[in-house]
């Protein structure tokens, strides 16, 4: 099916559902909650009977405490079955969390995305990679369903488009997304106040984090790779919990002469989850770090990935160093 196609069948479901549960995706970012609240409320006003949910695995962050999302369930409901699951910003259906039953469950499955290598795992899926933000295709299919842009909306959306383009500064960032801000202003987003919540809230916390990753910073390839990491013990001297670590990576990619940034992290033990997670940045329009992910069981997108594993740290910044040697090498064969 065409992508016009996609969306036209999309934005029939969309209309047809009356039971829905909104779902977004672990460790979630500001375009997951987001795009997560945007659609509980345009659902809601759509007359529909809506759920959120979000895996109990991973916490909230802290920096978007500010947002409404009161109720959002961390348990898959009972009347699953009832429900059409709208999937938002979740690149595969392992991104919605270790508990796939509300996605086998569900009635039916939208998966709407903007990851280039979604695996398409919804019934119906509109996956628009050129999107700075799931958030920014919400809001065309908002639109189309006739939503009409509350500043609650218009809020939701905008903290959503406002952190995947790094503040409107990353290469997502398109005339498209500029006047889609613009009008989320007129229909009520405080730019200043949600750039306060989101950017001047931080908690020293974060930075003692800061601190300790860029001295453990390995400086590889002639600074071209960086691979910082943050133990357990970095946390616990840090007086700081892993949600606290969302950020700092962006600091590694902003170093002069950098291709790509890593920053491992071993977030206090919760469970289930392998010990260690990894994200990976690139400024190299030649290097596509969702591939190195993929390897490790993870994904993404070309310039911003991650994965989560049980290799050590030393032979992750190993491995990590041959993938960028390999992308290199295969660039110039
Ligand atoms: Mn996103």
């Amino acid at each position: 099916m065409s992508q016009a196609a996609d969306f036209e069948s999309m934005v029939r479901a969309l209309a047809a559902a009356e039971r829905v549960i909104v779902v977004a995706h672990e460790s979630p970012d500001g375009d997951a909650l987001g795009s997560l609240v945007a659609m509980r409320l345009a659902c809601e006003q759509l007359g529909k009977d809506v759920v959120m949910y979000l895996t109990p695995e991973t916490g909230l962050p802290r920096e978007y405490a500010f947002m409404d999302i009161n109720g959002v369930l961390r348990s898959a409901p009972d009347d699953c079955e009832t429900r059409v699951l709208i999937a938002l910003d979740c690149a595969n259906a392992r991104r919605v969390g270790p508990d796939q039953s509300p996605l086998e469950r569900a009635a039916s499955v939208l998966n709407i995305d903007h990851h280039h290598d979604n695996s398409r795992f919804g019934d119906i899926n509109v996956v628009v990679a050129d999107a700075s933000s799931t958030a920014e295709i919400l809001a065309d299919l908002f639109e189309q369903l006739r939503v009409e842009l509350t500043p609650a909306i218009a809020e939701a959306v905008y903290i959503a488009i406002v952190t995947d383009t790094g503040r409107f500064q990353y290469g997502n960032t398109t005339p498209k997304t500029l006047r889609l801000a613009a009008e989320l202003l007129e229909a009520g987003a405080d730019a200043h106040r949600i750039f306060q919540d989101l950017y001047e809230s931080t908690e020293l916390g974060k930075l003692r984090l800061l601190a300790r990753a860029l001295d453990n910073a390995r400086v590889l390839d002639d600074g071209r790779l960086i691979v910082a990491s943050l133990s357990r013990d970095d946390f616990a001297k840090a007086d700081a919990d892993e949600p606290l670590a969302e950020g700092i990576i962006d600091y590694l990619r902003s170093v002069a002469g950098t291709d790509m940034v890593a920053l491992i992290r071993e977030p206090p033990l919760d469970g289930l989850l392998p010990p260690r997670k990894a994200s990976l940045r690139t400024t190299h329009a030649g290097l596509d770090v969702s591939a190195i992910a993929r390897q490790f069981g993870g994904g993404g997108h070309r310039q911003a990935a991650g994965f989560s594993t049980d290799e050590e740290v030393d032979d992750l910044v190993a491995a990590l160093e041959a993938a960028y040697r390999g992308q290199l090498d295969d660039q110039a064969a």
